[in-house]
């Protein structure tokens, strides 16, 4: 039985085999949550991710109920810097650049306390984290050749933040031809307006880089299958 999400542009249909779909969560991570981390450090009003986390807990909750893929996404780079090339170190201008020591350890740094995912989303033994050292999650990273082992063929994108990691993964996923869903109460902007205009941009022309819908819009499909399960044939 084929289960569809209310979405934009059109219906989103979900795979049949809902072990094909993934949930990715990018880079929950304290260095952009919280005070005394990147984001913090450029200037950001950081405290406004915070309303996405109660909706993308519900969803986790969901794909963790029905056994389904979740992948964490952690922006972070090696403490020698090594993998932080001087055109991203160098940029941005703000009180702590990467690398520096900060409230919560060095900045963006693999292993520090503000590099952790907060605890509300704190992923679970067996859930896949890909550290990553660039706004995409398939740039430099394993994810590519995980999915693939797995055999997913449809994402659900959400996470911080929308316009520069959360586009970003989603247009490198889309170029590889996975069919991308960004949740729009599950992914949040420091900047309102560059929320709305990705997710009107992704969703242009036909869905040219794939669909948008609400949490309750895949809550709702993701039930759906659970009925499907149990109703009589
Ligand atoms: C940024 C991200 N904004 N996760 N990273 O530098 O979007």
């Amino acid at each position: 039985m084929s289960l569809k999400v209310e979405a934009l542009p059109y219906e989103y249909e979900l795979p049949e085999d809902l072990s094909k779909l993934a949930l990715v969560i990018i880079d929950m991570q304290r260095d952009f949550m919280e005070p005394g981390g990147f984001g913090d450090a450029l200037g950001n009003d950081v405290l406004r991710l915070q309303a996405i986390v109660p909706a993308l807990k519900e969803l986790l909750a969901a794909f963790r109920a029905l056994g389904l893929t979740v992948v964490h996404t952690i922006e972070c780079h090696q403490p020698d810097l090594s993998d932080c090339p001087p055109s991203k170190l160098n940029r941005g201008g703000g009180a702590l650049k990467i690398g520096d020591e900060g409230p919560m350890g060095r900045i963006l740094v693999r292993g520090e306390p503000g590099n952790g995912i907060i605890p509300e989303l704190a992923p679970l033994p067996g859930e896949v984290v890909i550290h990553k050292p660039g706004k995409g999650a398939f740039y430099a990273t394993p994810l590519g050749a995980i999915l693939a082992e797995r055999g997913i063929t449809h994402l659900l994108v959400t996470g911080v933040t929308t316009e520069v990691c959360v586009q970003t993964t989603m247009r490198e996923a889309n170029d590889r031809g996975y069919e991308c869903l960004m949740v729009e109460d599950c992914t949040e902007s420091y900047f309102p307006e560059f929320k709305q205009s990705t997710l009107e941009m992704v969703r242009a022309q036909g869905g040219i880089v794939g669909w948008t819908a609400p949490s309750t819009n895949v809550l709702a499909a993701l039930a759906a299958s659970r009925v499907s399960e149990v109703a009589p044939a």
